[in-house]
């Protein structure tokens, strides 16, 4: 279990930019580095995750990486419905 205690000078590791540029936690005693939503740490740098080469891919049909995101395409005829590919009715 962590105190935090009072007297203690507080130190802000995140304005120090010890996180490198990206997403920094203060917490009491200390820091936590982390990514953006769709990114995740390669080393100590955050990267874009690749959802479409992903172990489940999150599209039914065609997907494309981007910074961040992704989305869904689907083939001729057929039109996108949340990420899967839906036929014409
Ligand atoms: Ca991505």
């Amino acid at each position: 279990m962590m105190i935090w205690c009072k007297n203690e000078p507080y130190v802000d590791e995140c304005a120090a930019g010890i996180c490198k540029g990206n997403k920094c936690t203060n917490v009491p005693g200390g820091y936590r580095c982390g990514c953006e939503a769709g990114y995740r740490f390669h080393g100590d740098t955050c990267v874009d995750v690749d959802e479409c080469a992903e172990e489940e891919a999150p599209c039914s049909e065609g997907c494309v990486n981007m910074p961040g995101s992704y989305y869904c395409t689907c083939p001729t005829g057929f039109r996108l419905q949340g990420d899967e590919c839906v036929g014409k009715f």
